[in-house]
């Protein structure tokens, strides 16, 4: 299999040199692009984009279409996982997620399986329609939800303030946790394996929930099922090394643990000094992050400001993939995200000189 022809985002992700630092952004494809919310409005909903392989496919190269990104990531959602579990997913329009069956008894956690792959189909056609319609032009990033977030949302039936279900469990009955984080973390191996399969050509684990925890309690019902996702996760597929990040909101004081489940990179949130986080971790892994995403709310000038100020925090280091600290904002002006690639592209080329 032959590597993109711009294959900036992979190498730097392996920590070998790069002419200037990759960029994606996450949720690059979303609804500060006006072609997004006309695409959601012919396909009729959120769901029904993610269900469709097309529609998947226009919404993810939407935003290459605009901008020089150096990835393109798949257009789905964490909760399409619990949703194949049977729990019932559905986005009331203009709320979040919901679930029908939320895990709240012992018997329906007792009961919980491991997805089967086949409700999960509409994503792995998705991952090889993209890949097609990318041609060899830049990689695909495959991700799921961690374990313990995926469970947030499966214990709580939705987001949540102070995840009092959860919590609850996790204190009153850690062993009925535990066997849900059992079930996630083999169900997200095998489908983080059936993405690389159809073509991921990355993978991220998206763990927004994992911060919530206290020190002991993150290490025990959090990073141990991602360390085990790792572990299980092929980690080469047709001759290409396929790079794994872990990326935990809030998760800051927690670098070096996670760098010793193995995987490749680190993402960062916004709150975490780039400096401090490469001196915990050594050269063991890439860094991925960390610009605050309301930052891109302001002028142009601050906007190009601000981006150089997080290159710079980074240093011309190889392993470095610039990101933001967490999803982009609905709000987000377009110009400004223009702006932001112009500046990292540009200013990392001069880092670099
Ligand atoms: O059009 C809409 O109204 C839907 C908005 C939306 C979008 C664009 C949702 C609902 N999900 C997505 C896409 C999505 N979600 C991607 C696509 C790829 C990309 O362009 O980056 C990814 C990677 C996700 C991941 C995701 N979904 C996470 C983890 C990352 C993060 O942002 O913290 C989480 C927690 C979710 C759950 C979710 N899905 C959607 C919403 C509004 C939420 C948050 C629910 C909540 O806790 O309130």
């Amino acid at each position: 299999m032959t590597r993109p022809t711009n294959d900036t985002l992979l190498r730097a992700l392996l920590r070998e040199p790069t002419d200037y630092t990759p960029l994606w952004l996450m949720r690059q494809a979303g609804r500060y692009l006006p072609e997004y919310r006309a695409s959601r409005a012919t396909a009729g909903s959120f769901m029904d984009l993610c269900r469709n392989a097309d529609f998947a496919t226009e919404v993810t190269l939407q935003p290459l279409e605009r901008f020089p990104l150096d990835a393109a990531i798949l257009f789905s959602d964490i909760l399409t996982v619990p949703d194949a579990m049977g729990l019932g997913l559905s986005f009331a329009e203009g709320e979040g997620p919901r679930f029908a069956r939320p895990l709240r008894d012992e018997a329906a956690i007792r009961a919980l399986e491991v997805a089967p792959m086949e409700k999960l189909d509409y994503v792995f056609n998705a991952v090889a329609a993209i890949r097609k319609a990318l041609g060899n032009r830049v990689p695909l990033i495959g991700f799921s939800g961690s374990p313990f977030t995926l469970a947030c949302y499966m214990i709580e039936g939705r987001g949540s303030d102070d995840f009092r279900h959860i919590k609850g469990l996790m204190y009153s009955r850690p062993d009925l946790l535990h066997h849900i984080l059992d079930v996630n973390a083999r169900t997200v191996t095998e489908y983080l394996n059936q993405q690389i399969e159809h073509g991921a050509q990355a993978v991220m684990v998206f763990d927004t929930w994992g911060g919530i925890l206290s020190g002991p309690a993150y290490r025990e019902f959090s990073l141990e099922y991602m360390r085990r996702i790792v572990a299980g996760v092929k980690r080469e597929h047709n001759g290409e090394r396929v790079p794994v990040v872990l990326f935990t909101k809030g998760g800051g004081q927690w670098l070096t643990d996670m760098a010793d489940t193995g995987c490749d990179s680190l993402g960062l949130d916004w709150t975490v000094d780039p400096a401090q986080a490469r001196a915990l971790v050594g050269s063991r892994v890439a860094l991925q992050g960390n610009m605050d995403p309301i930052s891109l709310m302001g002028s142009a000038e601050g906007v190009a400001a601000e981006t150089r100020r997080v290159l710079e925090a980074f240093g011309p280091a190889p392993g470095h993939v610039f990101n933001l600290g967490h999803g982009i904002s609905q709000h987000t002006p377009p110009e400004n995200v223009a702006v932001l690639v112009d500046v990292v592209h540009r200013h990392s080329r001069a880092l670099r000189t």
